[in-house]
This record gives structure tokens, sequence and C-alpha cells, in this order.
């Protein structure tokens, strides 16, 4: 038995295994595992890092796969040839278990939507656990006391889960995103994540977002929701924007903590996730009022002299990006000092084109896909080295009524370990400015 990958994945699958006497062999393509210290602590385990070690492959009867890594890798390619068995964690973990699983995808949205649906599953007594791509490897979730788990799975994680039976599927949306994984570009994405349906006993679907489900999956049983249509949908009385199921209205939007339209098309989707689930409709809408909102995702951070900060540094994608500026838009009376930048994954960037037209957006390129970002609207687009050079010279020309928004549209690993570090920097940086 081999694993691939000594990331977060990896280390879990090592522990599952170890902790059941199996001492499987693990591998690291590349030579800079950050948790090369957390192998060496166990013992009987050997590892191979830095390149390919095809003896390996070749005696391998099951291999476990990294979500970052790709099935098209040469390696992957030589060991499917050999009819080896290639599976990721996800899967490793629906054959462990027979407690009921939630399914949670989409483009943008996942750890929001799969947060609000823990909050409100864990104020109502039940024992949930949360995990998958949020950051929580789905084995290290295990537990014999859960009566249900909620799982974020990625695109990259369906691919390798071909068991997964779950009780409750929701793909939330879907946009483009990781094209330099998807050589055959949005509908082989699509297909990955339309997998989540395949076997799940309840669908909930985005009705606005007809690339989210097909016509097959809307005949099964389902929970629909959308932002005027579907059985959740959002509803103007007056000012106020009210969460309505069917003609019932909910909750006036205004009571919850989170903002933007985009968070409450994540509470509708959140209310259809745990409807058949007997929760007290009372007890869903206060975790949904008391949810805080997640660090790095549209998060205003500071506000001085009539100038607002916004960490969006989760935003890795076109979508996440047009749905910031969606937000902001009826509200700038200054301008948006928007700052795009990091690897840009191959994306079409020309679909922001429509959002970044308003005249009050000005833009600041910085990272791997500057040049890429600032060929939009180059009369209004600045390239800078980094995030810091970026920060420091929007300082120098705000004026009362901007707002700065870090919505990268682009994932951080060019300059940072992660959407986490780059948001941080930004908040430091922010701090430093300030004093
Ligand atoms: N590696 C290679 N060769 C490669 C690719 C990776 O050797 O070609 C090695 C790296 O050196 C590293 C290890 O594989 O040591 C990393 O594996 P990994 O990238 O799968 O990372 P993990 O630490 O296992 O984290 C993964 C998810 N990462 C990805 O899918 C890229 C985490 O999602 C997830 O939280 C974690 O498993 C637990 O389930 C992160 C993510 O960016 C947040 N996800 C993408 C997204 O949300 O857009 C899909
Ligand atoms: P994911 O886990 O899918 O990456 P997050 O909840 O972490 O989703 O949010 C990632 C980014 O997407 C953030 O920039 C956030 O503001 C934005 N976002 C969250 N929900 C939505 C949504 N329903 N539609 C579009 N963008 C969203």
């Amino acid at each position: 038995m081999l694993i691939l990958g000594m990331g977060l994945t990896g280390i879990s699958c090592l522990h599952f295994f170890v902790s059941r006497k199996i001492y499987p062999k693990i591998m690291n393509f590349d030579s800079n595992s950050k948790y090369i210290k957390n192998i060496k602590l166990f013992k009987n385990i050997t590892y191979h890092i830095g390149s390919i070690n095809y003896e390996w492959i070749r005696e391998s009867d099951l291999i476990i796969k990294s979500p970052g890594i790709t099935l098209s890798h040469p390696a992957l390619i030589y060991a499917h040839k050999k009819g080896i068995e290639i599976i990721g964690d996800i899967e490793l973990f629906v054959r462990e278990t027979n407690v009921p699983i939630i399914a949670i995808t989409g483009s943008n949205g996942k750890s929001t939507v799969t947060t609000m649906v823990n909050n409100i599953l864990q104020l109502s007594g039940l024992k949930v656990y949360m995990g998958g791509n949020i950051g929580i490897p789905a084995l290290n979730i295990l537990n014999h006391s859960a009566e249900l788990y909620i799982l974020e799975l990625s695109s990259f994680q369906l691919e390798t889960t071909s068991t997964l039976k779950p009780e409750i599927a929701s793909v939330l949306n879907i946009s483009p995103d990781h094209m330099n994984r998807y050589p055959l570009g949005m509908t082989e994405y699509r297909q990955k994540k339309l997998k989540i349906y395949n076997k799940a006993k309840l669908s909930i679907l985005n009705l606005e977002d007809e690339l989210s489900y097909n016509k097959d999956i809307k005949t099964r049983p389902n929970i629909t929701f959308g932002v005027k249509k579907g059985e959740y949908h959002l509803k103007k009385i007056y000012n106020c924007i009210w969460l309505c199921y069917k003609s019932t209205k909910l909750l006036n939007t205004n009571k919850l903590l989170i903002s933007g339209q985009h968070n409450y098309i994540n509470a509708l989707s959140a209310l259809s996730i745990v409807h058949n689930l007997n929760i007290d409709i009372k007890i869903s809408l206060k975790a949904l009022q008391q949810f805080l909102g997640l660090p790095h995702r549209f998060q205003f951070v500071y506000k001085r002299n009539n100038v607002v900060w916004i960490n969006d540094s989760k935003s890795t994608n076109i979508g996440s990006t047009q749905s910031a500026i969606n937000n902001l838009l009826p509200y700038v009376i200054g301008k948006i000092r928007l700052i795009l930048g990091g690897d840009g994954k191959l994306a079409d960037f020309s679909l922001l084109k429509p959002y970044l037209k308003h005249e009050n957006i000005i833009i600041y390129c910085y990272g791997k896909s500057q040049r890429t970002l600032s060929t939009l609207f180059p009369e209004k687009s600045m390239c800078l080295n980094t995030l810091k050079d970026t920060v420091y010279f929007i300082k120098k020309i705000l004026k009362p009524h901007d707002i700065v928004l870090l919505s990268p549209a682009c994932s951080s690993v060019d300059q940072f370990s992660n959407f986490e570090e780059r948001g941080n920097v930004f908040m430091k940086l922010i701090k430093d400015i300030h004093q």
C-alpha cells in the first residue's frame, strides 16, 4: 500500500493505517514537504521524497492519492496502466463508516455553508463532525459516537471517490476554477462536481445555477433554493431582504452578522440542507444569526478615516471576486481599490471584465498573474510586485469613502503558503501602515 503526498491528507492516512497496525509506504514527488518532521515521528514507516519511486508504485496493491496531485501525473498514469487501484482519503473514509453523510461541494461557499450546517446541527444537539476540504482531513473526524458527518468536498477529492452514498448532497454553484487541472475545461470540472449526486438520497439544488445540476438529478428527490426561484429564496419587503421558505417569511437578513447576497444564499442553502433532518426551524435560524462568518471571506477588517478595508483572501477564483464586487457596488461613494493577483490557475480572466468596468473600480495587480490581469483594463490598472508593495502604494493615494478590497481571484501559492497566510499578511500590513 502506498500513500502519495505528505501533506495534511497523507498524514491523516498514515495515522489511520498505523492505528490499525498497517504500515504503508509514503511518497512525496516534490522535495519540499513541510510535514517531513511529522513523518519521521512514525515508527516502521518508510518514505521517499523528491522524485518518483517507480519500484514502490509497481509493488503497491492500493494507492491513496492526495487531492493536490493530479491523476494525470506520470506516476499515476503508470499505476493506472499497471491496473493498481487509486483512491483518495474520502473513498477510504466512506468505506470505513455507515454513519450518514452530508456532502457539500461547489465552486464557492463550501466552507461557509459546511460551517453553517455544522453550527445548526450542533445547536440542535446532534453529534456531528465536519471535515474534508475545509482543512480538517476527513479521516481525522472518524468517530464512534458520530450521528452525522458533514463533508466539504473538492472536485479533486470527488475524482477519486466512487462509493459515496450521501444522505444529502449539494452542489452550491459552479463557475470556472482549477482549469490548470482540467484540460477539457468546464465540462470536465463540472462532471467531477456532479459526481456528488450519483448515489445521493436527497439532492439540494441551486435552481438558478444551471451548471450545478442536470435534468436527471432534477427528477430525483430534491429541495431547491435560489435568489428568486426555489423553495428557499430571498424576498425584498420594503427595504429589507428576507430569507423565505415557500410563502413563509423566516428571517430578516438584517438580523444576520454576515453580509452580502452571496451569504444570504449560503444561509438558504444551509436551511435547504437541514430541511429533512427534523430540526426545529427556530434553532436553525438562531444558529444562522449567531454565525460571525469565516475569516478571510469578505471580512470587513478595518475602518478609519471613512476608508474600509476588506480581506477576501479566500477569493481564489473569478466567481468569488465577482460576488465581492457585486456586493459593494451599490454602496460605493469613493473608489473600490481592488487588489487582484496570485496564481491564476489558467483562468479565463476576461470573464471578470463586465464586473471591473465600473468607473469607480481601480485595479492593482501583483504576483504571477499580474500581467494577464492588468491587460483587462490597462487604463485603470497598475502592476506591483508584491502584496506589500501594493498596500503601501494604495496607502499613499487613499481618499475618504474608498474601499480597499483584497479579492484576488487567484490562488495564493505563488507568494504565500495558502490563503490564510495571504490574508494574515494583508491584515498585518493594514495594521503597520496605520501605526
Ligand atoms: N505534491 C507532490 N506533487 C504534486 C502535488 C503535490 O509531491 O504534484 C505533494 C506536496 O509537496 C505536498 C503534498 O503533496 O507535500 C500536498 O498534498 P495536497 O496538495 O493534496 O495538500 P494537503 O495538505 O493534503 O491538503 C489537501 C487539500 N489541498 C488541495 O486539494 C490542494 C486541502 O484543501 C484540504 O484542506 C486538505 O487536503 C484536507 O482535506 C486546500 C485547497 O486548496 C484548502 N483545496 C482546493 C480549493 O479549495 O480550491 C481544492
Ligand atoms: P469555498 O470553501 O468554496 O472556497 P468559502 O466559503 O471559503 O468557499 O468562500 C470562498 C470565497 O467565495 C470567499 O471569497 C467568499 O466571500 C466567496 N463566497 C462565499 N460564498 C459564495 C457564494 N455563494 N457565491 C459566490 N462567492 C461566494
